[in-house]
């Protein structure tokens, strides 16, 4: 199907209707993730005509792990509008790309010098650390080559599809966060600022993802508002989130040096506000979501659904 010249927005909407089961949300990740992988497998192809080696670590980091968050974002939101799922899995790509090379790139002994990452080692350990500047570099210049060739899209898709993930990944998105971040360490910060270096460094990839939906199925602008404040809301509520489960897996493992924000002296929600705090924090966060939610008329429910997974995971 092309999203070019079809009206499919109003016949696929209908038929969600008329089918009224909904499988449960671990059924819809899995289908979904393995959607995606199946497409990553096909961008980054293991043989390949003289870089074996850089296909072969760019899918040693980017294929068999992590939760699929961003590009299943992209997913749901554009299904809110009646867009399958094939339209969107290219863009989807594409954000995890972005975001798997900010995770090798962050692992470097140059950044937070981790050696784990997804249950295995990290590129550099695995490979070496010219390698892991070289995928992160790789994958994503390939982000962006994988949008343009996009034949699902139009041309006028893939340009606003480009500027969002330029944007957001840029100076005033992911890599203004790191920076901002990198100069916090040693220093004290307060909650504001804090509160604006995760805006920039997590919430503005996953705000991206929202946008991918909201910009592929052809959202007015009263819905791409709120679908973005909806963005706004769990992008925050993810990285406090991670603030949480930092200090409660260490605590849970009785290693207080598994905290990596402990060993980097990183301010984080958490030694600001304290655990409960932090807690009702996201889901004060979660509500406020909830309610953007509400002011889409079409089913949601993925999209709910997937929002409490972000903000569960510290319960
Ligand atoms: C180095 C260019 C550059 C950017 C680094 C986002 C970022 C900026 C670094 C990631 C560091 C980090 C671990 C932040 C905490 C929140 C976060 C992004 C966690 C990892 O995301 P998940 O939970 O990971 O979606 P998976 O593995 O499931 O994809």
């Amino acid at each position: 199907m092309n999203l070019k010249n079809t009206h499919w927005n109003m016949e696929s909407m209908t038929s969600n209707l008329l089918h009224k089961y909904t499988p449960p949300i671990s059924d819809y990740l899995k289908l979904q993730s393995s959607h995606i992988e199946n497409e990553l497998q096909k961008l980054v192809p293991l043989q390949h005509t003289s870089q074996n080696q850089l296909m072969k670590a760019a899918r040693y980091s980017l294929l068999e792990g992590g939760k699929r968050i961003r590009p299943i974002l992209a997913i749901a939101t554009a299904e809110v509008f009646g867009v399958p799922v094939d339209i969107t899995l290219r863009p989807a790509c594409a954000l995890e790309m972005i975001h798997t090379y900010s995770l090798i790139h962050d692992d470097l002994p140059c950044m937070d010098d981790d050696d784990f990452r997804r249950g295995k080692p990290s590129l550099h350990k695995e490979f070496t650390e010219a390698h892991a500047v070289l995928t992160g570099d790789y994958l994503l210049t390939y982000a962006f080559e994988t949008l343009s060739n996009d034949a699902n899209l139009s041309a006028n898709h893939i340009v606003k599809l480009v500027r969002v993930l330029a944007q957001n990944s840029g100076a005033n998105g992911m890599i203004g966060g790191q920076m901002m971040d990198i100069e916090s360490i040693e220093n004290a910060i307060d909650l504001n600022r804090l509160q604006l270096i995760h805006s920039f460094k997590t919430g503005a990839l996953i705000l991206a993802s929202i946008q991918f939906g909201t910009i592929i199925g052809n959202a007015n602008k009263e819905h791409e508002n709120a679908l973005i404040e909806f963005g706004n809301n769990i992008g925050l509520a993810f990285q406090i989130t991670d603030d949480i489960l930092d200090v409660t897996k260490s605590t849970r493992s009785n290693n207080p040096n598994y905290s990596s924000d402990i060993k980097n002296h990183k301010t984080t929600y958490v030694s600001l506000l304290g655990i409960d705090q932090a807690k009702n924090k996201v889901n004060d966060l979660l509500t406020a979501a909830y309610k953007n939610l509400s002011e889409i008329p079409f089913p949601t429910i993925r999209l709910k659904e997937i929002a409490e997974l972000i903000c569960g995971r510290c319960h």
